[in-house]
């Protein structure tokens, strides 16, 4: 997940300048180095080099270069799928409306006139970062589940579209499961709610622990639900990861007096194999993860099936 950069921050934000002009970089360097992290580049091709390498939170261009004009760079830079996000600020001394509606319809953010006033660029560049800031934020809040501050339902989606994005041909088979805790419903009928919460974020924090160290990622999905996915494991077979799963839950030791199954709080689980290949291919496992679940649910639960 990108940080979320403050003015406060330590960590400041990198402005990429692109300019044929060593004067202007060097006035522009001069100018923002005081608050921000700034990279320079004399060179259309290497300034796209660098946006690539360096994933710059804002991009001030030149448009009249000698190689690649700043009208045909930013339209590479917008359909490169970890840049197409960054905003760009034209600065330039073509004036004519009719350039300046081409750069902004192009993409840029923003579009100044040579020669510039410092502090008008050092005012916009500030708006945009802090525009920068807010939507990370927001990114951030929409991927994450408020209660147990886990990934929730909406990230689940985001990284499962990643994942068969990034799928080719023969990989090794990984796996997604459902975890639900037993009978927690009468948890919260004997305990309260708030007990419950406290309960929903111990539990779902120990098994993200515990599924992190065998590079799983778990994610809140429903009130009590949780939906994981786990590489190939090598090491450990998944009958003896899934009961250390299991048994990590019991060593809470939460105390649950209602509970048909066990004196304390358990989870069941279950788990179906699933390469990416497409989102079909994921649905039926999940499905077949839904069912061995119910499966688990209507024996013994505490326990999980795959
Ligand atoms: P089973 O073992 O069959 O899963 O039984 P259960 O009682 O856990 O299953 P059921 O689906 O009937 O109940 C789920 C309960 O989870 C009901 C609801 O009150 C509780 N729940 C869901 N979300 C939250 C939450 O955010 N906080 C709390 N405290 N409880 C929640
Ligand atoms: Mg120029
Ligand atoms: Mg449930
Ligand atoms: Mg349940």
């Amino acid at each position: 997940m990108l940080p979320i950069q403050t003015n406060h921050s330590e960590h400041k934000f990198t402005i990429l300048c692109i300019d044929d002009e060593t004067s202007n970089l060097k006035i522009l360097s001069t100018l923002l180095r005081g608050d921000y992290q700034v990279i320079a580049s004399k060179q259309a091709s290497e300034g796209l080099a660098k946006a690539i390498e360096t994933q710059p939170d804002l991009i001030l261009l030149d448009v009249v270069m000698p190689e690649i004009s700043g009208f045909e760079l930013i339209v590479q830079l917008k359909n490169h799928p970890n840049l197409h996000n960054t905003p760009v600020i034209f600065i330039t001394g073509l004036q004519s409306p009719a350039d300046e509606a081409m750069g902004l319809k192009l993409g840029a953010c923003d579009y100044i006139h040579k020669p510039f006033n410092a502090s008008i660029v050092l005012a916009r560049v500030k708006t945009h970062l802090e525009i920068v800031r807010q939507r990370r934020l927001l990114e951030r809040y929409a991927n994450i589940d408020t209660l147990t501050e886990l990934p929730n339902r909406r990230k689940w989606d985001l990284d499962t579209a990643e994942r068969i994005k990034v799928y080719k041909p023969h990989p090794e088979l990984s796996f997604v499961g459902i975890i639900d805790i037993d009978h927690f419903k009468l948890y919260n009928d004997r305990y309260g709610h708030q007990k419950g919460d406290t309960v929903l974020r111990k539990v779902s924090n120990q098994i993200a622990q515990y599924l992190h160290a065998f590079g799983g990622h778990l994610y809140r999905c429903g009130g009590e639900e949780f939906f994981f996915f786990l590489p190939t494991t090598q090491e450990t077979s998944i009958e003896k990861l899934l009961q250390g799963c299991l048994q990590a839950v019991r060593a809470l030791a939460l105390e649950h007096e209602d509970s048909p199954t066990a004196p304390i709080v358990t989870v069941s689980i279950g788990v179906a194999t699933c390469s990416f290949a497409n989102a079909a291919e994921v649905n039926s496992a999940l499905n077949q993860a839904d069912q061995l679940l119910y499966q688990v649910k209507h024996s013994t639960r505490n326990d999980y099936c795959c």
